[in-house]
């Protein structure tokens, strides 16, 4: 792999006490560095100063560090930034987005305009507070929970592997993130480091700004990990530098390219480099230096004191640097050009997100089988089996689960495993770390190039779910496969039966929850799942069996959320609503007021977001107009009454599970046919 050449010539060292002085006597590359650097400084400082909120420290700290990286190393075009085979670069720590953002106007990304900067933090801006993909052109990911950028770059370092095994010499780069102590802090860190260090995802290169602050003060207040010898644990390589001297940085970063593992450079680095009082200290961290502190900054890095006023020859130094990837993305774009159109045609597809016609015909197909025999089976074996059709024809589609492969019924029998060194596979062993699978699926799918849907138990979804609620944010399609959704897991007991998580999931925004009712629905939702492009879904399956509750195949009946799937012998009287495994006990109880005498009709409800999301039309139809309504799920109310009103009654949960056969819990929890029956009936006055 070549590296785009470097714009900069290396220099000799600069004796770092002397590096917040101009000193014209060092050599002409270190004092065009720091004319470089001290812009980035410069832009950060003084769009903090003016929004009066925001976060200068860190882009002061690792100025230095982020313009080696981006004149020296990093692969772009600022006139493509979607060129699929260029460098990623996450800033992992949010906070710092001003880094990013000065970066993206010096280099001239086109979108990112003076103005911008001067917005920094303004509705409507391309300069939110904290980076989001989806706003700004040139960021590649959404950060601020930190350590969520290094799970993500995890899953852009493996998916740049998994492409390359499928279209070789098109795929070609690195991801390089940059972490502050408090990514390295948080627990999803380890989990992240953990999978690349075994995966030896040696395109991914972690530049610690490795300052020693945080926001309330010196590390030392709450942490003493030697983060180089936890790195090395986790299978990486890893060292400390300088992080103000820019050839030890240049050194750091060559080594890292040629090495067979991914590798950690811990940058010792200043917070606030510059401010005369506010530099070293969590002063510096998260408010604007106040007009003294910035005025003092400037002088001492020889900034002219007007805001927003960037020295024109830094620029135009900056504009250079970042007009160095152009020949790079040709040559690439030709070497496109030249391939066969079939290979042209997929990878163009499958980087815009696209995806492959023929997922509707697999599924109907699927279905009139399962018309023609309808099964008893659990839901999660029912995936097993729409995923045996659907991995077919969907090759960009990555499965996996975090150690529960033979409960989630993820692996399907034409799949091969992800290892080290081997990336031609679809399935990937995440081990035990639900929030790491999580943020590295964001990243695969930010990646391009593939769907990715990865498997826990429902309630481990707590585990996974800062990750979960990014997906939604920034409206990534991946598939939670979330199977042993109730206490009809039975005896692994409370602890791992899910009460509120259906409420809690179906309560972020975007997110998508379905809990399919037999094997014909099932088949219905990974259709719906794997067709959204714009958005996460889960799907709640179930251990245990499921008698079919729809017979019948059709168009595709979960599509509108709600739906009737058994009328009412005359006019109904009530409405019965239940979704996944109480679907059949709702079924039970129409039999039951059937015999005495009342009517009514049984609704199926796979997503009640969907289906509160369609138009007056449709839900007053499907809601009908029978008196009495009944929600049935094995689980908590809330999110019900939007369905049945507060006068509706609720069959489900109202605390936590037990330990036993399911059948005993069903009977033990009252969710049954006959409790079913006797709430309506106590609603007609009946009992
Ligand atoms: C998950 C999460 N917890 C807490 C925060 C709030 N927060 C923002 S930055 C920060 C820590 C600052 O320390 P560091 O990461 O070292 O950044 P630096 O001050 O060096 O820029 C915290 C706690 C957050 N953004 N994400
Ligand atoms: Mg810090």
């Amino acid at each position: 792999m070549t590296n785009p050449k470097p714009f900069l010539a290396a220099a000799a060292p600069a004796p770092q006490a002397a590096a917040v002085r101009r000193d014209d006597s060092r050599p002409a590359a270190r004092a065009q560095h720091d004319r470089m650097a001290n812009a980035v400084r410069a832009l950060a400082m003084d769009a903090v100063e003016q929004a009066k909120s925001g976060h200068p420290g860190l882009p002061m700290g690792a100025a230095d560090v982020a313009t080696v990286l981006f004149t020296r190393f990093l692969k772009f075009d600022p006139a493509d930034p979607a060129w699929p085979d260029r460098d990623r670069f996450v800033l992992s720590a949010g906070h710092g987005s001003m880094l990013v953002y000065a970066l993206l106007h010096l280099l001239g990304y086109e979108a990112m305009k003076l103005d911008e900067i001067k917005r920094f933090r303004q509705l409507g801006s391309l300069t939110p507070g904290h980076p989001e993909n989806f706003i700004t052109p040139g960021v590649e990911t959404t950060t601020g929970p930190l350590g969520q950028g290094l799970g993500n770059a995890v899953g852009m370092a493996l998916a740049e592997r998994m492409l390359a095994a499928q279209f070789g010499d098109l795929v070609d780069h690195r991801t390089y993130v940059l972490a502050s102590d408090g990514d390295l802090m948080e627990g999803i860190s380890h989990e992240a480091i953990a999978l690349a260090g075994h995966l030896k995802l040696n395109r991914l290169i972690v530049l610690f700004d490795d300052n020693g602050i945080s926001i309330d003060g010196p590390l030392s207040l709450a942490d003493s990990v030697d983060q180089v010898k936890r790195f090395e644990a986790a299978g990486w390589a890893a060292t400390r530098i300088d992080g103000h001297d820019p050839e030890a940085i240049a050194k750091a970063i060559e080594r890292a390219q040629t090495a067979d593992r991914p590798t950690l450079i811990a940058c010792k680095t200043t917070i606030g480099f510059g401010a005369p009082k506010k530099a070293g200290t969590s002063k510096a961290h998260g408010e604007a230096l106040g007009a003294e502190e910035l005025a003092g900054a400037k002088q001492a890095l020889g900034l002219p004191a007007a805001a927003f006023d960037v020295p024109q020859d830094a620029v135009a130094l900056w504009r250079a640097a970042g007009a160095r990837g152009r020949a790079v993305r040709t040559e690439w774009q030709q070497r496109l050009a030249a391939k066969p159109s079939e290979v042209r045609t997929e990878l163009t597809r499958r980087m815009a997100g696209q995806r492959p016609t023929g997922i509707a015909r697999a599924v109907a197909a699927l279905k009139d089988k399962l018309a023609a025999q309808p099964p008893t089976v659990a839901t999660r074996k029912a995936s097993e089996a729409a995923l045996e059709v659907l991995t077919e024809v969907v090759p960009e589609l990555i499965l996996g689960s975090a150690d529960l492969t033979p409960s989630n019924n993820t692996r399907t029998k034409n799949l091969t495993v992800i290892a080290p060194g081997s990336y031609g596979g679809r399935y990937i062993h995440y081990g035990i770390r639900e929030h790491g699978m999580a943020a590295a699926m964001n990243g695969i799918i930010l990646h391009g190039g593939f769907a990715a849907a990865g498997a826990t138990f429902l309630v481990f979804t707590d585990y996974a779910r800062p990750a979960m609620r990014l997906a939604a944010l920034m409206g990534l399609p991946a598939i939670y496969v979330m199977t042993h959704d109730s206490i009809g897991l039975g005896e692994d007991g409370p602890t791992h039966q899910p009460v509120e998580h259906l409420a809690a999931l179906r309560a972020i925004p975007n997110m998508r929850v379905f809990r399919p009712a037999d094997a014909m629905e099932t088949a219905e939702c990974w259709q719906l799942a794997l067709e959204r492009t714009d958005g996460p879904t889960v799907l709640a399956l179930t251990r245990q069996n499921l008698a079919p509750a729809r017979k019948e195949a059709g168009p595709n009946r979960c599509a509108e959320g709600a739906y009737e799937v058994a009328p009412a012998d005359g006019a109904a009287q009530v409405t019965l609503f239940a979704s996944g495994s109480e679907v059949e006990i709702a079924l039970g109880a129409q039999a039951l007021l059937k015999q005495r005498g009342v009517p009514a009709r049984v609704v199926s409800v796979p997503s009640v977001e969907l289906f509160l999301a369609q138009g007056d039309d449709i839900r007053r139809a499907v809601v009908g107009a029978a008196k009495v309504k009944v929600a049935v799920e094995a689980a908590v109310r809330q999110g019900w009454d939007a369905i049945i009103g507060t006068d509706g009654a609720f069959v489900g949960m109202s605390t936590f599970g037990a330990s036993a056969p399911h059948k005993d819990l069903y009977q033990h929890f009252g969710i049954t046919p006959e409790k079913v029956a006797e709430a309506a009936l106590a609603k007609l006055g009946k009992t």
